[in-house]
């Protein structure tokens, strides 16, 4: 254990409940972590994650400029000590926001070195560290994944490198990231594709890039299985940026990939908020799409802003966005070894310690009033009561025979000519939908 470690957030304690009443800032106001519902507590529910880049790596640099957000802790003799105190620190903050998971990439927690010798060694010794930490403190990792974008070798791509010696080398990281994820017990290993895309087909073959992305999954399944490191496989997709061709641009493209390759079988999705909103969709789509195949995993939690056309990785207060989402992955059965993710960032004039508290609760408050609101939507029924007369005329009869596929265009032609002539119009009443949501939302 470290030496008995200095207080890195004086003056903040362990954030209460206090509920929607209390005039505290630094206190919630919705997530109750003991309040127990079906016999499981909301903290067990939400299993609520810190994302270690953006909240104790990100330094609000932005292209324009440098960070602006300086943390005391980040001094010591040498990167691989500055690492550690990083990671006291970041469990003080883990604890005191009451998040019983955190996640990270390789590089991090543990600086890289010149060889990869070295910064497989950097990152045992802050393994170590880190196993220690969690030992001590009961929280846990929720998934690991292996930086591979950062470094200038993966400029053109990490597996779907033109270079065969990259694609060897992001092997070996990974396969490094999937040990030291098991090694401190992660529930899940998370492929964010990275560079894996392209800016031109004047030098790119996208077919071939495709089959070496699939190759290296594969034998990212096969070196688990060797381990036998029983977590879940998650693909995060995203549509651009860094770059112009993202390969996994969404759950549709995802699911056709993972098909396509015989994958499905080992990966499921982590679905990012602003990742859906740069695809075009609704972040209740994503989840939608991925829940429809069963193929719901995971939830990086943020939020874009419609006005700007990048990943601005933001906290999500958006109550109504948040229930919407919350009523697909209740319905979905929930998350699984999943959970939510805040891979959301302080903006850059937010430089004070509370603001990474107040960040935080704003996001853990706002999705569990959403947990608790699409809670009672379900539980009432309304919409789905809709929703399932609006098919009832699939549920007998042809519309039946329909869905069980024993009708035919010949069939199908002979009753409109003889029984059924012209449909009847019906109205999708969305407006009135709106306004019953509305009802629930603000009373
Ligand atoms: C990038 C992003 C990543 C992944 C993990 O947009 O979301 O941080 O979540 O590599
Ligand atoms: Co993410």
């Amino acid at each position: 254990m470290a030496k008995k470690s200095p207080v890195h957030f004086p003056g903040i304690d362990a954030i209460a409940y206090e509920g929607a009443q209390s005039d505290n800032a630094l206190a919630f106001h919705h997530y109750n972590p003991e309040e127990v519902f079906d016999g499981k507590t909301m903290a067990q529910h939400m299993r609520f994650s810190i994302a270690y880049w953006h909240a104790f790596r990100g330094t609000g640099s932005d292209p324009f400029g440098p960070g602006t957000i300086v943390r005391p802790w980040e001094s010591g003799k040498d990167p691989v000590s500055i690492a550690k105190v990083r990671l006291d620190a970041a469990f003080e903050f883990f604890q005191k926001i009451r998040a019983p998971f955190y996640c990270f990439h390789d590089r991090d927690i543990a600086p890289e070195g010149s060889t990869l010798a070295e910064s497989n060694k950097n990152l045992d010794a802050v393994v170590a560290h880190a196993k220690q930490l969690q030992q001590a403190t009961g929280v846990k990792l929720l998934w690991g994944t292996a930086n591979l974008f950062s470094n200038p070798r993966y400029m053109r791509g990490a597996s779907t490198n033109p270079d065969a010696h990259v694609f060897a080398y992001a092997a070996a990281q990974v396969k490094k990231a999937m040990d030291v994820t098991k090694e401190l017990g992660g529930e899940n290993y998370v492929f964010w594709g990275g560079r894996e895309g392209y800016e031109t087909l004047l030098n790119t073959n996208l077919k071939r890039e495709q089959d070496h992305l699939a190759a290296f999954l594969h034998l990212a399944v096969d070196y688990a299985r060797s381990i036998n490191f029983k977590g879940q496989f998650l693909i995060e997709p995203k549509p651009k940026e860094p770059t112009k061709h993202q390969y996994d641009f969404d759950v549709a493209s995802g699911i056709a990939f993972l098909r396509t390759y015989g994958l499905e079988k080992y990966f499921k999705f982590n679905i990012e908020t602003n990742h859906a909103t740069l695809a075009g969709h609704t972040f209740q789509h994503e989840i939608e799409v991925a829940a429809a195949q069963g193929l719901l995993g995971s939830i990086d939690a943020n939020a874009g802003d419609p006005l700007l056309g990048w990943d601005t990785d933001q906290f999500n207060t958006d109550v109504r966005e948040l229930t919407l989402a919350m009523i697909s992955i209740l319905r979905a059965g929930g998350l699984g070894s999943g959970g939510f993710n805040f891979d959301a960032k302080l903006r850059r004039p937010s430089t004070d310690l509370d603001d990474l508290f107040h960040a935080h609760i704003g996001g853990m408050d706002a999705y569990a009033l959403a947990f608790k609101l699409a809670r009672r939507i379900l539980a009432e029924g309304k919409f789905e009561q809709f929703v399932n007369e609006r098919y009832a005329s699939y549920d007998a009869g042809f519309g039946r025979d329909i869905e069980m596929g024993r009708a035919n265009f010949r069939s199908l032609e002979k009753l409109v000519l003889t029984k059924l002539g012209e449909p009847t119009q019906r109205s999708g009443k969305q407006e009135y939908l709106e306004n019953l949501l509305m009802r629930y939302l603000h009373g």
